[in-house]
């Protein structure tokens, strides 16, 4: 999957997900997948149209017939990367809240196959549409997670939309060897509002501190992870997305202060699902 999300002053980022097993490629209609027998990865992309649910549905309902019917039955980690997130739609509706309805559809549609939601992130790209992919594993391996700090998003309330989002704070996986605890897209966000509007500092702070409590023991135990826990340090394949170019050097500096200097961290300047927002960050913690 290409996704244009760096500008010409940006260097292109490659992600690449590895597994020890032998893995099977192939195509399904729009769709791409790799699989290895425990984990399937599935990327599809729509081009832009002038109203996104009912197009966002069936792309959503089609990635959980495919995952579904192959297995996988319990979803790990989804990006959703959206062109114009926060521009109008055909209606004069929020690209981002028109999303929110076609995704919340499908998943209404599937909830008796898939009653969880995953870990997501919710961000903008350079191009119109919007880029689908996401993680699937085999059965019992993964606890959702929310945070203290935060309403879960798909209990916001609808002055964020007509359909709340669907995702998990973060999704915590017990892998062959070793644990992962993706972590969602997070934003400067305190129960259910922006946090410091207009202040870039203090919502980069703001969200560091969120992920803070979000993989801590506290909130691990809570959900029935006992003996785990991390803090915001121990976050890897760190993507900060900052939405104003001048705001980006604060971002670094900040993030240069929090994390090791191994850390894997890339920066994208695309725009972010609230207007107010102007950072957002999510990682894995292995
Ligand atoms: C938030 O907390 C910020 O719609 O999939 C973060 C992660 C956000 C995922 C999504 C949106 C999404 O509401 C935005």
């Amino acid at each position: 999957m290409t996704v244009h999300m760096v500008n010409g002053s940006g260097i292109a980022v490659e992600e690449v997900w590895r597994t020890d097993r032998p893995v099977r490629s192939g195509a399904w209609g729009e769709a791409v997948f790799s699989e290895d027998g425990e984990l399937l990865f599935y990327a599809a992309r729509l081009g832009p149209q002038p109203i996104y649910r009912e197009r966002v549905r069936e792309l959503y309902e089609n990635a959980l017939r495919f995952t579904w019917e192959r297995g996988y039955t319990d979803l790990v980690r989804m990006w959703n990367l959206i062109g114009d997130i926060t521009g109008p739609n055909a209606e004069g509706a929020e690209i981002y809240r028109d999303f929110c309805v076609g995704r919340a559809e499908a998943f209404a549609t599937w909830e008796a196959q898939f009653p969880q939601l995953p870990a997501a992130t919710g961000i903008g790209t350079l191009s119109p549409g919007i880029d689908l992919c996401f993680l699937a594993t085999k059965q019992g391996r993964t606890v959702h997670l929310e945070n203290p700090r935060q309403t879960p998003a798909y209990q916001y309330p609808s002055r964020y939309g007509p359909r709340s989002p669907s995702f998990a704070r973060a999704t915590f996986l017990h892998g062959e060897q070793t644990s992962s605890l993706f972590v969602s897209g997070t934003a400067s966000i305190l129960g259910e509002d922006t946090a410091h509007a207009g202040d870039i500092e203090r919502q980069t702070l703001e969200t560091l501190r969120n992920i803070d409590v979000l993989v801590g023991r506290d909130n691990l135990s809570r959900h029935g992870l006992h003996g785990y826990g991390y803090a915001v340090q121990d976050l890897d394949q760190v993507k900060v997305y900052v939405r104003d170019p001048e705001h980006i050097a604060t971002v670094r500096d900040i993030c240069a202060q929090t994390f090791h200097s191994e850390t894997e961290i890339a920066y994208f300047n695309v725009g972010v699902c609230r207007p107010d927002l102007l950072v957002e960050i999510e990682g894995v913690c292995r």
